[in-house]
């Protein structure tokens, strides 16, 4: 037990049991410090926990997306595809927990409701929905960028007769669609990954799309032996290329991804419309992956959309419905890219029905199914695929007070502000773990928190040696980081007027309209955390 914390006090309390919680957990542990997790979920795992929708995959490569701090752990495992599936990585996340003995240390099915700074005590008081009060000298907020799922008001919504469900909150136990007819709201990234998959088994589907999106097809395959070796063999190199890069990914950018990387370096303005249109024939959508401009001019941009939508034209076999596929109006990589298996093939199946809210939106649900301004469309079951409240729903959903009783969503009102992404003025010695202001969601999630939690620990240990009981941001260092922020995210196609993204709160009704992620890079970033360590916390207030 740490100096400071007493029998009923913990060091740290950790909210959260997904991959920042449980690697929370084991390096708070390894410091000897008494730490403890709390998740609402009945075991570890957090987004893989939740969103066990069919075809759920991650998009970045398995070999990376994984856990660095422990070198036998690398070794040990065996990713079987180049890009793993939902079962795989919460296997994964099992696995962990089962090596590092985790679960000793966690609560489950129980769920954080209010966390409280007590000025007296220097300490967090964190209150449960079964009524109980924890005490700690730290509370990091391990609890995810995705993970408060955001089902859209509706009329009559609740009057549908047949099952409903939503992707990110999925049944642990799966969803037989066999024989069903089913609906689908929302084409992002789980309706796009999802609706391949369920439409092979439903007897017939019906999507309901508000926006048509961009999708790279993924390629996946399964992971070579030899690969696997090699990047065994290869783990040092790669995890310090990971950490030095832009977006946490051996050679990946904020470009189109897919399972085999190609980096881009042609410039489509520089190209011919002949020698797009032959592109296009050859390499369907993968064509526009070889161009750096079009992540960065808006002009470049359209005419990669051009290509985009060429492509959709040369797949799907109905005309009208080849038309209502194709995205119009945003930039290309505004929102996050999506990587898909046959998404535009399934909608030349004769189950599946493509319903263009664009021309016509959903008036209401009744018991049948939807009724939208073109029609009644009834079906068995409803999913829902409509996204999360993210990267701030759910520390919004938890009732946060720091000094003198200020409510976090008071003090967020007009959008989040954090130093570094790390920590909040006036919430003293809490932690958010790839909050907003971060890189998070614009990187390799396990990168990304491998290194907040590094950080993290090492600022502990750094106060527990100089006996401070208390660290937090000051307002100055707030305002010029979040100034920083906007300024690296300005004239990015990620801030683009035409662009309603949820990086930017656009998905969520009333939500303000702020680009919330950090885009200035993971090894920037990383350096510009380590720089202010060094420099004794500069911006951070340390009291004794
Ligand atoms: P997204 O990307 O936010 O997609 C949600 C989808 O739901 C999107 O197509 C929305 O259309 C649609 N939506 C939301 N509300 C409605 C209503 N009221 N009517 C019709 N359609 C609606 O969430 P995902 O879960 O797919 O992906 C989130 C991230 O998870 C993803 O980027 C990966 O990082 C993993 P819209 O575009 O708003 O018109």
């Amino acid at each position: 037990m740490a100096e400071g914390s007493s029998e009923n006090t913990l060091d740290v309390v950790i909210v959260g049991a997904g991959f920042a919680g449980m690697y929370a957990l084991h390096s708070f542990r390894g410091m000897g410090l008494q730490a403890k997790v709390l998740e609402a979920g009945n075991d570890v795992g957090g987004t893989w926990y939740w969103n066990r929708y069919p075809g759920a995959r991650c998009d970045v490569p398995s070999v990376e997306y994984s856990y660095s701090f422990d070198k036998d752990l690398e070794q040990e495992w065996n990713w079987t595809e180049i890009m793993a599936a939902q079962p795989e990585i919460l296997e994964y996340a099992g696995h962990v927990a089962d090596r590092f003995d985790l679960r000793k240390d966690m609560q489950f099915q129980t769920r954080v409701t209010r966390t409280i700074f007590d000025e007296s005590s220097n300490l967090w008081q964190v209150v449960t929905d079964a009524g109980k009060t924890l005490r700690a000298r730290f509370c990091v907020m391990a609890t995810g960028c995705l993970s408060v799922p955001n089902t859209p008001t509706i009329a009559g919504q609740d009057s549908f007769a047949g099952a409903v469900y939503h992707t990110g909150n999925w049944p642990e136990a799966g969803v037989d669609f066999s024989g069903l007819k089913v609906g689908i709201i929302g084409t992002g990234s789980s309706g796009i990954q999802s609706i391949p998959v369920i439409a092979e088994q439903a007897a017939h589907l019906t999507v309901f799309q508000r926006t048509p999106n961009y999708t790279m097809p993924a390629a996946n395959a399964p992971l070579k032996p030899e690969f696997l070796q090699q990047a065994k063999e290869n783990y040092p190199n790669i995890r310090a290329e990971q950490r030095a890069s832009q977006v946490g990914i051996v050679g990946y950018g904020f470009g189109f991804g897919g399972a085999e990387n190609v980096e881009p370096t042609e410039e489509i303005r520089n190209t011919t419309e002949e020698e797009r249109q032959r592109l296009v024939e050859e390499e369907g959508f993968l064509a526009i992956r070889r161009y750096a401009d079009v992540s960065v001019d808006e002009a470049a941009n359209e005419l990669a959309c051009d290509m985009y939508r060429t492509q959709v034209g040369r797949v799907i076999q109905d005309p009208e419905t080849a038309d209502a596929l194709m995205p119009r109006d945003y930039p290309m990589g505004c929102k996050r890219p999506v990587i898909d298996t046959n998404y535009y093939e399934t909608f030349n199946r004769a189950n599946v029905t493509l319903v263009d809210l664009r021309k016509g939106g959903i008036d209401r649900i009744t018991a049948q199914g939807v009724s939208t301004a073109q029609g009644e469309h009834a079906f068995d079951v409803l999913v829902y695929a409509t996204g999360f409240d993210a990267m701030t729903g759910a520390l919004g959903k938890i009732d946060i007070r720091g000094r003198q009783d200020v409510a976090l969503t008071d003090y967020w009102e007009a959008g989040p502000r954090t130093y570094l992404g790390l920590q909040v003025a006036g919430f003293p010695n809490l932690f958010t773990v790839t909050g907003p202001g971060s890189p998070s969601v614009l990187s390799n999630m396990i990168v990304s928190i491998e290194q907040h939690i590094d950080w993290i620990a090492q600022c502990i240990a750094d106060l527990d040696q100089r006996g401070a009981k208390t660290i937090e941001a000051t307002s100055a260092a707030e305002d010029a980081w979040i100034a920083h922020v906007n300024e690296v995210a300005e004239n990015t196609m990620f801030t683009a007027q035409s662009c309603n993204s949820w990086y930017l709160g656009a998905n969520i009704p009333g939500k303000p309209r702020i680009f919330m992620p950090y885009v200035g890079g993971v090894g920037v970033y990383r350096e510009k955390c380590d720089e202010v360590a060094k420099n004794d916390y500069k911006g951070f207030l340390l009291q004794a």
